[in-house]
């Protein structure tokens, strides 16, 4: 759609009117106040004191961020040029109305599309592309023991040892004390956690560390 519907014959005829109106001064738009000085001096060059005023032919007031009908106002009073936008997803419809010289939609348009269970780009489709593995907003999850795929990679527990994993010693979530290590899935004394005393009467006496 145009967002200026003045031409440039439209143009080329103010122009000229604006030409006519330097040479003569008659147009009304000459402040009077101008004139009078005009007037008072007489001989002087018609053209280069009108190059001084400040001339405006009222003219039919289009969106182009031009004052035309010289009432002082920019755009003013100008009808929207029809509806537009949608409703779908975060959309809303809204017209199209004159701002800062061309028409611009007063609706909501589209925005990238981000993980929050609305449809941001108004495409009809909620969270596309921006959902994690699992189909969910946020990173993948982090896997854990329990028998399941919570990263939802295809794997379960991958990552986990059960054969050396203190906290998943045999099985998920059997945790090992801490004077011991899993050793084969099986919780044992962790030798290095105890300082034995070879000469202690009730030998051997081993204190942790
Ligand atoms: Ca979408
Ligand atoms: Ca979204
Ligand atoms: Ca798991
Ligand atoms: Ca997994």
């Amino acid at each position: 759609m145009s967002t200026n519907p003045t031409t440039s014959a439209d143009r080329d005829s103010r122009c000229a009117l604006l030409a006519l109106a330097l040479m003569t001064s008659s147009c009304a738009g000459v402040d009077a106040e101008a004139r009078e000085t005009e007037t008072d001096a007489g001989t002087e060059d018609v053209a280069a004191q009108a190059s001084d005023l400040q001339f405006c032919i009222p003219w039919r007031e289009v969106c182009n961020g031009i004052d035309d009908d010289c009432n002082g106002i920019i755009d003013d009073n100008i009808p929207h040029a029809g509806f537009c936008g949608s409703d779908v997803g975060e959309c809303t419809p809204g017209i199209l109305a004159c701002s800062f010289g061309r028409f611009v939609c007063t609706g909501r348009g589209p925005r990238s599309e981000r993980c929050d269970r609305r449809d941001n780009d108004c495409d009809g489709v909620v969270d596309e592309g921006v959902r994690n593995r699992c189909g969910q907003c946020g990173p993948n999850p982090r896997e854990r023991c329990d028998y399941q795929d919570n990263d939802c990679d295809g794997a379960v527990d991958e990552g986990i040892n059960l054969n050396t994993d203190n906290f998943n010693c045999g099985a998920c979530n059997q945790r090992c004390a801490v004077e011991e290590f899993c050793d084969n899935g099986r919780c044992e004394l962790d030798p290095a956690y105890f300082v034995c005393d070879k000469n202690h009467h009730d030998w051997p006496r081993c204190e942790p560390h």
